[in-house]
């Protein structure tokens, strides 16, 4: 099973991460990796770190000659910004002349943190829950989602509201999205096309309603959030499990969603939509086209009972506003303990293009993991060999 690891502190020397269980000969290279860490870092209304940063990753070991060789793959990424940072993120050397931070922000880890770690800084709790982190993520993933694609597996997402900016024509939408999934890449057709928008949505009118919102946000001094969709498509039949709770696959897409910084809500197909319809509207009927068994809608996400239904997988994920306001909320000073305005350190006032793109990557291990439950083996000859791709898909 592929398992991942990341570490490193937003201000550190550099972020680590560690990818195991990979299985040999899949090609890959640092270019493709950084393509990826690029998108992540794009969007309008990311702060002023984005514009110090250009992050590239360092591959360590587990690939030789271009392709993975079985063993655990190391990668790196420099912080640029971390000079600035030596004497506060000192790994050596006592904490004497450095500022502590004893003023928590509402919404952020730095309270509920500082408690669990009996810290009297901060700073220890800013610097390891800091977006930052997924940087590492998106790298290790990347190196799991250019295995799926060798099999035909791709994953794209786009931004369905920014605030209260919010996508209205959603046939017209989805029927440009079916024209992009005709591609040979099939969902990442839809990544490209969103990537060509800077807060990565498909309707251009509303993406400058949103543009709007985000200026006037960030003159308020405030931050908003927002609704991504991601689509996989290529998926075969029976991928995850209806016997086992903790393999079935939707739990485990909401389990990795939720885990990025910021993502509050997630939702396979149409979950809460349909909460409010009929079984009769919700469920979707089967259809033979061509041989091939399919449904009249896909209401149900590509997922039934935790399986895939080798429909196209579609997963929705909500993004909270950034907890750190230029305007700050009420606080309490820990030194003092009176009230005061929360710190204002520095950050993004909207990231949910850049959360659109890390949700793409965090699913791609659970993806993976499932495909080689059922298809397994240590090469990717061997599992090619054990794959056989027209007798997985819904032929009749
Ligand atoms: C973040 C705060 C900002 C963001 C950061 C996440 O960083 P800084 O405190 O250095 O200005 O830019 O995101 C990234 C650095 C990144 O690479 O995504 C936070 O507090 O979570």
């Amino acid at each position: 099973m592929i398992r991942y690891f990341t570490a490193g502190e937003s201000h550190g020397k550099s972020l680590v991460g560690i990818v195991e269980g990979m299985p040999s000969g899949i090609p890959i290279s640092s270019e493709y990796i950084n393509h990826q860490l690029w998108r992540r870092q794009q969007g309008f209304g990311r702060g002023g770190r984005m514009r110090i940063e250009s992050d590239k990753v360092e591959i360590l070991s587990g690939v030789r000659h271009g392709k993975t060789i079985g063993s655990p793959i190391t990668m790196m990424i420099q912080n640029l910004d971390s000079p600035k940072w030596r004497e506060v993120m000192s790994i050596e050397g006592s904490e004497k002349g450095t500022e502590k931070i004893t003023i928590p922000r509402p919404g952020h880890a730095d309270y509920a943190g500082m408690k669990k770690y009996s810290y009297d800084d901060i700073r220890n709790v800013i610097e390891r829950s800091s977006a930052r982190e997924t940087a590492t993520r998106v790298a290790c993933c990347t190196v799991v989602r250019k295995f799926l694609e060798d099999f035909g597996i791709f994953i794209g997402s786009h931004v369905l509201s920014i605030g209260s900016a919010a996508i209205k024509d959603r046939g017209r939408i989805d029927r440009a999205i079916m024209k992009y999934l005709k591609a040979s890449c099939g969902a990442y057709k839809v990544a490209e096309e969103a990537d060509k928008s800077d807060l990565r949505m498909l309707d251009r009118n509303m993406e400058s309603a949103a543009i709007a919102l985000v200026k006037k946000t960030r003159k308020d001094g405030d931050t908003v959030g927002g609704v991504f969709e991601i689509l996989v498509t290529g998926v075969p039949v029976g991928l995850g499990s209806y016997v086992h709770f903790d393999r079935k696959l939707d739990g485990q897409f909401a389990q990795v969603l939720m885990s990025i910084q910021a993502v509050k809500g997630v939702e396979i197909g149409n979950g809460f939509h349909n909460s409010l319809r009929l079984g009769s509207e919700v469920h979707d009927p089967f259809k033979l086209k061509n041989g091939r068994i399919t449904r009249k809608s896909n209401n149900a996400g590509g997922l039934e009972g935790g399986i895939t239904n080798g429909e196209i997988i579609v997963l929705h994920a909500a993004m909270k506003p950034i907890s750190t306001l230029a305007n700050p909320l009420k606080s309490i000073d820990f030194k003092t303990f009176k009230p005061v305005k929360s710190r204002y350190e520095r950050s993004d006032v909207c990231a949910v293009p850049a959360c659109s793109v890390i949700g793409e990557a965090v699913i791609a291990p659970v993806l993976a993991n499932a495909f080689l439950e059922k298809f397994g083996g240590d090469s990717l000859i061997e599992i090619a060999r054990r794959y056989k791709r027209q007798e997985t898909f819904n032929k009749a």
